[in-house]
């Protein structure tokens, strides 16, 4: 846990007390600031007052002796509406921060990357600690990805916090200048707590706040939003600036080629890794996660053919796309993180025949955008609250069987398989809806898929060097 000692003896608000909040609010009364929390659910007051955090009613209290409030990044505090107390707080002229601000102000000493995006931030966030750990560098992985800034480790000098930082914590962070800043692709998302999609990108574009040269920025330019940013920053010429693609090489930055990770960013462009050969990233998306994992690592130090070896031992994450059996040549990939059909569609893409298991508590639109990839579907196993709307709308196209179940899904796509004996084959889990019907989250989702495969019968086969899942089919 991190000592915020600058807050000794001084009150602070802290508004939000779940996993960020909770572990903000300890840190600041471990460092003997007086704290003055308060959530809106009864049920996170009484866990905090279980662990001794005091409860302060923030709208009723008198705000001219608070210079700070803490608040969790959930919690809106402009857009749509402010929070009543981040309305309070504002008008009093105290600051809102988050808990990357609060790691920032007492780790000075600490280099930071940063990493955002709409898309594949925690991937590439879990990709660069991989390869900076393994390289022997001292580091301490985080934000968004789920560890709270404030629950990692302090760092001596030369270590580095790799965090992964959403929108809202890029709001609510101002001291934090990234040693390297990581922009992956910007598509709308989470529109409405920024007060439209010109809100979004601000809010992005905040990662390379105050950056100047020998720092990087390291910017995806697959996405027109992005690529603007990138021919901003170029012309500005503040930082280093580095493009990544993961649908050609580039001059001057690093890209990908028919699979191949192409470093051009010293002026010539120098093959470094096949990434077909690397079964924990499959897919385009995970390209681009690779592409800009390299160039982000490179920029800290570390040598190009160090990089490249230790991306070949990334496990990868849990539920996303990970390979959890081949049994009887059948291979059994878990992505219950894919709680949409945008998430679905990167793994529908990258292997066939798929025997997809898919449904729970659909998403607004439900499976439109995913009629591109029905091709590499052999048959979908349907399950849970969306069972009957998606049976319809994967009718005519593609066999479907209703199974209710996790279980009789997997039983039912394991007999498919098995019957068809296709080479290639791949029972899915890339539900392409929440979880909460049936499940508590989805990782619950994917630890019952997980037993479920573990306690199938056949002949199971090493998959720590499995070949990497969507090898021959790649986009
Ligand atoms: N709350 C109120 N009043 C409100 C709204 C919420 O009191 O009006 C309270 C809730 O009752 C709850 C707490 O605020 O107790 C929740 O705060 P939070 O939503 O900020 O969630 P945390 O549990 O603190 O988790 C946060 C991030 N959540 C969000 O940004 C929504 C987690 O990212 C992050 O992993 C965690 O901090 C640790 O850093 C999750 C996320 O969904 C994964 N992020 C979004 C995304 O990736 O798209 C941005």
């Amino acid at each position: 846990m991190i000592d915020l000692f600058y807050f000794s003896g001084l009150p602070v608000a802290v508004l939000g007390l779940g996993k960020s909040g909770l572990i903000a609010a300890e840190a600041l009364k471990l460092s003997g600031a007086e704290v003055w929390a308060w959530d809106d659910d009864p049920a996170r007051r009484q866990a905090a007052a279980e662990r001794e955090i005091p409860i302060v009613e923030l709208t009723g209290c008198d705000w001219r002796e608070l210079t700070s409030l803490v608040i969790s990044p959930g919690i809106p505090q402009r857009h749509p509406e402010p929070h009543p107390v981040a309305a309070l707080a504002r008008e009093h002229g105290c600051e809102i921060i988050g808990d990357i601000e609060l790691l920032g102000r007492a780790q000075r000493n600490a280099e930071y990357l940063g990493v955002t995006g709409t898309n594949g931030k925690s991937s590439t966030t879990a990709l660069i600690g991989h390869i900076l750990e393994t390289a022997g560098r001292q580091v301490q992985i985080g934000g968004n990805l789920g560890m709270p800034a404030l629950a990692l480790e302090p760092l001596d000098q030369g270590g580095l916090y790799v965090l992964e930082v959403s929108s809202y914590q890029l709001e609510i962070t101002v001291s934090i200048t990234y040693d390297v800043a990581v922009l992956l692709n910007i598509t709308p998302d989470h529109i409405e707590r920024h007060g439209g999609f010109e809100g979004y990108v601000a809010a992005k574009k905040l990662i390379f706040h105050r950056q100047t040269k020998p720092r990087t920025a390291v910017v995806g330019i697959d996405d027109e939003t992005c690529r603007a940013i990138y021919e901003e920053l170029k012309r500005a010429d503040e930082q280093n600036v580095v493009a990544i693609s993961s649908l050609d090489q580039v001059p001057g930055g690093v890209g990908v080629r028919d699979g191949v990770l192409i470093d051009d960013s010293d002026g010539q462009a120098v093959p470094a890794l096949d990434l077909r050969e690397v079964a924990s990233l499959p897919g385009r998306h995970n390209w681009q996660n690779a592409a800009a994992a390299y160039a982000a690592c490179k920029a800290v130090g570390v040598a190009p053919p160090v990089v490249a070896a230790c991306m070949r031992s990334y496990p990868g994450l849990p539920h996303r796309q990970e390979l959890v059996a081949v049994i009887d040549g059948v291979r059994y990939v878990n992505d219950s993180k894919a709680t949409n059909a945008d998430a679905a569609a990167k793994a529908l893409a990258c292997y066939e025949p798929i025997y997809w298991i898919a449904g729970g508590e659909a998403k607004e639109g439900g499976l439109a955008g995913l009629e591109g990839w029905l091709a590499n579907v052999a048959e979908a196993f349907l399950i849970g609250e969306a069972e009957a709307a998606f049976a319809q709308h994967l009718d005519g196209k593609l066999p479907v069987t209703r199974c209710g179940t996790l279980q009789s899904a997997v039983e039912a796509a394991r007999k498919a398989a098995a019957k068809a004996g296709r080479a290639g084959a791949v029972v899915l889990l890339s539900p392409a809806c929440a979880s909460f019907d049936q499940f508590a989250n989805f990782e619950a989702r994917g630890e019952a898929f997980r037993s479920l495969v573990e306690a199938l019968p056949g002949e199971r086969d090493d998959i720590d060097g499995a070949e990497a899942p969507g090898r021959g089919r790649l986009q």
